[in-house]
């Protein structure tokens, strides 16, 4: 057992966004954020708005709308009502996570002081006891663990304790460590069988307390996990219908399908498969699987998002994907990311980094606009145009998305590589230099430079500090439909494989060069008939890239639904424009327009009438759609008709 303030185990420098090194069941071990330095390129210019001005102003947002202050009352610093709903303190936790990975990439004084000055704020509203939650205090303090289905009491922990992780790998510094450890050792003396049962209601603390366990070595983190995933739900007399909408209170092997909320079924996904890589439990596995085949055969959007609807928040049912009416919040596109990335840690299978990349580039990249200061809480792949859909916004009364979005930016660095016996794995590519070393010690710096996702060459400097022999996993995207790989000029043995892991094992040798390239041109994607909305629809990729049509690139169209592609074609002309949209690249396209407009046809007519003519020749434009409504309003679409 370990106490709080008893020394950890392990150095806070080497540990990743996962620490892995003593996970028996993982296959791939971390790498820690501060070892990989994103340089310019794409990923560079997200991280710079997120840090220059996500950050700051969020933080602002918090204290104007009193996320702060609700902690600020409890000490008695300030004599002020309760603000927000009752997991407002996550929100707080989830920006201070944020804060903690960027300062595991550098040091920066003033956001450390930040961090510092909350840290106080927030342990001087801890309760002797080790309680801590600004909502369930005077009044509602008979309340405490008796409405746990909406409670969030343990989810706001869970938030607190991946903060106060990540901080403590960031500086060392383990104050908030030891709060939410007080906090932990609270709820294990009062809950488990027996005694208090305990719901997490909105999973989460499920996956913070395995990463607490591998912080702390304390088999008891482990196992408080183990109790929420197993669930204790005739204790706790929940419904059936508790256990669909929460994704948690019953055991979770005993789930066949994903259902219920978005966020709460992706995080109770991310916490099993972290169980699963510190107890190897089959059960679990078998679930995961079972769980990720559901999702990637019909409950996924295209953008990687997760969440059909706006009733619950939740998942549908298998090829419910509607556009305009998607749900998809940012923070469900995050978990499926975050679930996939554990998933890949597990077994460095390429199926699951190939979704954490396109739930990256798609979904989750949408959610936060390209100057940083506003979000999507949905990010549905059509809009009409409407200026009333107020897609985009500084601040939701739920703000769980804005800083979720910020330490996925914070936290990416530590995604772009994993480590295993036999060498080293590369999962995402873009400009950046790794410096760590392998499993058996050898020092190892790899530079990457590419243009990526925008063009689809990479090249990758070796530099190991001496000549060592190991295995380069690099991983072809299983997007591409042709990749090639070249060492130091010549053709590498073997057939590279989209969706799998390109293995060259050599004696490596510092000034090694490889150099990939993947097939940059633009796909069209068809969905399954039986998503019905898609039907006679076609989606554009490129790289890993989906892309939209808005309304106002579009000449000559008077809506952007009169449109149509025009297939099939010569093809898509692709134009790099450095200085639109943050430097992206645009697709042209040829197309076809209604004529007469569609908006003057009757609302119904005769069958032998109702033929659309789309004989209007014109010229379409797509853009990548993780920019879309950085613009004002306009109407979008992901699902573009087309006429053969
Ligand atoms: O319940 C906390 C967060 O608020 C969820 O993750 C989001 O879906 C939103 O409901
Ligand atoms: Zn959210």
């Amino acid at each position: 057992m370990l106490a709080a303030g008893q020394a950890l185990p392990g150095d806070w420098r080497s540990q990743g966004v996962l620490h892995l090194e003593r996970s028996p069941h993982a296959k791939l071990r971390s790498v820690p954020v501060r070892a990989v330095r994103i340089t310019e390129g794409f990923w560079h210019k997200r991280r710079q708005v997120n840090v220059e001005r996500s950050i700051p102003t969020l933080l602002e947002l918090l204290e104007e709308n009193g996320i702060v202050d609700n902690f600020r009352r409890l000490s008695g610093r300030k004599q002020v009502p309760r603000r927000g709903p009752l997991y407002t303190d996550s929100d707080l936790y989830k920006w201070m996570e944020a804060v903690a990975f960027v300062l595991q990439s550098e040091d920066r004084p003033e956001l450390r002081a930040q961090f510092d000055q909350l840290t106080d704020e927030i342990l001087a509203a801890q309760e002797p006891s080790g309680y801590l939650n600004t909502y369930y205090v005077e009044e509602r303090k008979a309340l405490r663990f008796q409405e746990q289905q909406r409670g969030h009491e343990l989810y706001c922990l869970g938030h607190l304790l991946q903060a106060a992780i990540a901080y403590w790998r960031a500086t060392g510094n383990r104050r908030l460590l030891d709060g939410g450890i007080r906090f932990v050792e609270y709820l294990i003396e009062i809950g488990g069988h027996g005694k208090q049962p305990l719901l997490t209601g909105h999973p989460e603390l499920e996956l913070a307390l395995v990463e607490l366990y591998r912080t702390t070595g304390d088999r008891r983190h482990l196992e408080l996990a183990g109790y929420l995933l197993r669930g204790d739900g005739e204790r706790l007399k929940l419904t059936p219908r508790d256990y669909v909408y929460l994704f948690s209170g019953k055991p979770f092997v005993e789930r066949t399908k994903l259902e219920g909320h978005a966020v709460r079924a992706m995080y109770a996904c991310s916490g099993a498969t972290d169980y699963y890589m510190e107890t190897g439990d089959e059960a679990y596995w078998r679930t995961l699987e079972r769980l990720w085949r559901d999702l990637v055969s019909s409950k996924m959007y295209i953008t990687g998002g997760v969440g059909s609807r706006a009733q619950g928040e939740a998942i549908g049912e298998p090829y419910e994907l509607p556009n305009a009416l998607a749900y998809t919040e940012s923070c469900a596109a995050i978990g499926n990311m975050f679930w996939n990335a554990r998933l890949l840690a597990a077994t460095g299978e390429a199926r699951f980094a190939d979704v954490m990349e396109r739930a990256l580039y798609n979904g989750v990249n949408s959610g936060m606009s390209l100057d940083g200061t506003l979000y999507c809480y949905r990010n549905p792949l059509e809009l009409t145009g409407n200026p009333e859909d107020k897609i985009r916004n500084p601040w939701y009364t739920t703000t769980c998305c804005p800083p979720n979005l910020q330490r996925v930016l914070a936290s990416l660095p530590g995604y772009f590589y994993g480590i295993s016996s036999e060498g080293l794995y590369v999962h995402l590519y873009d400009n950046n230099v790794l410096d760590w070393k392998l499993q058996d010690g050898m020092a190892l710096r790899l530079t990457q430079k590419t243009s990526y996702p925008w063009e689809g060459t990479v090249e990758i400097l070796v530099e190991p500090a001496a000549a060592h022999a190991f295995t380069l996993f690099l991983r072809i995207p299983g997007w591409a439909r042709s990749a090639e790989v070249r060492v130091n000029g010549q053709a590498a043995a073997g057939k590279p494989q989209p969706g799998t892991y390109f293995a060259i094992r050599r004696e490596w040798r510092s000034g090694d060069r490889v150099r990939l390239s993947f097939d940059m041109t633009p796909r069209l994607v068809a969905s399954n008939p039986l998503v019905r909305e898609n039907t006679r629809r076609v989606a554009v990729e490129r790289g890993p890239l989906v892309y939209a049509m808005e309304g106002l690139d579009q000449k000559g169209l008077e809506s952007l639904f009169d449109a149509a592609l025009a297939l099939p074609s010569k093809g898509f002309a692709s134009e790099h424009r450095p200085e639109f949209l943050g430097g992206v690249t645009v697709l042209r396209h040829a197309g076809v327009a209604a004529e007469p407009p569609l908006a003057s046809l009757p609302l119904y007519q005769p069958l032998d009438q109702a033929a659309v003519r789309r004989t209007r020749k014109v010229d379409l434009v797509l853009i990548p759609y993780y920019t879309f409504h950085n613009r004002g309003p306009t109407p979008m679409q992901v699902w573009i008709p087309y006429e053969p």
